[in-house]
């Protein structure tokens, strides 16, 4: 067997049935509207997410700042979880480019709760900046996964309608989120203003993001598109991926989470590494080297020397995360990696 890859699911390649739609799509010029293959998708998009429309972007990270440039004006504030990809491995774009101020909460699992969103409002006074935004990460990628319930966004969506304020989803991973929850990916949407999801990831596209929303939400992201440099042309090259993986390649999320709670589970029988089970609940695994004496990096290396590639969350954290192509051969084949590489360890101390 060869190299192992867990670093990510965006290193899923496309299908050849995606490849044969790519060469045959039948394209235009998307910055005229006029890709009829990009439109397809926007729309398909929109309907799978219960939404009016949706606008076909680079990337997460591009859908991300398209959202809140969209709604928001600079100088206002952001409330976002303290761990979100937004606020940290963004480039931290909401300030540089979107002139925002971020409002990082703490969450459990990834998930703050709505009367914490209550109680970070700012009240009107001369001094403060406006609360314009709450944003979410269904999956939540640094938790390890974690998936945010109906019952929590409702708590979340309810108190910012009282208040007035605009909810963006970063749903880089949000398929994943409904197969866990076993509900309806449009289901996630509901009382959410804008939602962006990645084609790139579980999916397995070559490129792209989607966002979606309201007819007027998305004329205003379209114009944050094009001042970001995003308007594309012929997309329909990468929008025909986007719409077979929508056809086919959502449901069967639920093997990389069975592959992952399997993976979680040999992890943590084994000697110095630790697991946080409850919180695998998607496609990522987060596994604690902090018992062994060695940082997440050197364990990193060490591990890549032996075939299998894993990503680091700060000193002590691995990150690994099941994709299509990851079977139950591979995860057995993985903790025979690590098992070795912890072997070692024993042998020369
Ligand atoms: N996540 C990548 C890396 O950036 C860490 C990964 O390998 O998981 N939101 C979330 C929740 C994400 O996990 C990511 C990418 C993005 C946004 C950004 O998407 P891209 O990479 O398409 O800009």
């Amino acid at each position: 067997m060869g190299y192992i890859d867990l670093r990510s699911d965006t290193v899923t390649l496309p299908t050849p049935a995606m490849r044969e739609a790519m060469a045959a799509a039948e394209l235009g010029d998307d910055v005229f509207r006029e890709d009829p293959t990009v439109n397809r998708l926007q729309e398909r998009a929109a309907e799978v997410l219960g939404q009016e429309a949706g606008l076909l972007v680079t990337s997460g990270t591009q859908g991300n700042l398209v959202s809140l440039l969209a709604q928001s004006h600079p100088g206002d504030e952001v409330i976002l979880e303290a761990d979100s990809h937004v606020y940290n491995n963004e480039v931290a774009g909401l300030s540089r480019v979107a002139g925002l101020i971020p409002r990082p909460l703490p969450g459990d699992h990834g998930v703050f709760t709505g009367k914490q969103v209550e109680e970070a409002l700012r009240p009107p006074n001369v001094h403060f900046p406006r609360t314009r935004v709450v944003c979410l990460e269904n999956t939540h990628n640094a938790a390890g996964g974690t998936v945010l319930s109906l019952a929590q966004q409702r708590e979340i969506t309810t108190v910012a309608a009282e208040h007035g304020l605009r909810i963006h989803v970063d749903g880089a991973r949000i398929y994943n989120a409904a197969v866990a929850l076993g509900v309806p990916a449009s289901a996630l949407t509901e009382g959410v203003d804008s939602l962006t999801f990645c084609l790139s990831k579980g999916l397995s596209c070559p490129v792209g993001s989607v966002v979606v929303g309201s007819q007027a939400f998305i004329e205003e992201a379209r114009r944050a598109r094009k001042l970001l440099g995003g308007g594309m042309r012929q997309a329909g090259i990468i929008a025909a991926a986007g719409l077979i993986a929508l056809d086919t390649m959502i449901n069967r999320l639920a093997k990389d989470h069975d592959t992952a709670r399997l993976l979680a589970k040999e992890v943590d029988g084994l000697p110095g590494l630790e697991v946080d089970l409850d919180s695998v609940q998607s496609n990522i695994v987060l596994f604690d080297v902090e018992g062994l004496g060695t940082t997440s990096a050197e364990f990193a290396a060490e591990l890549h020397e032996r075939g299998l590639g894993v990503t680091t969350k700060g000193a002590s954290l691995v990150r690994c995360v099941t994709h299509r192509g990851i079977e139950v051969e591979h995860i057995e084949v993985a903790i025979e990696i690590l098992e070795a590489a912890l072997a070692s360890r024993t042998h020369s101390s």
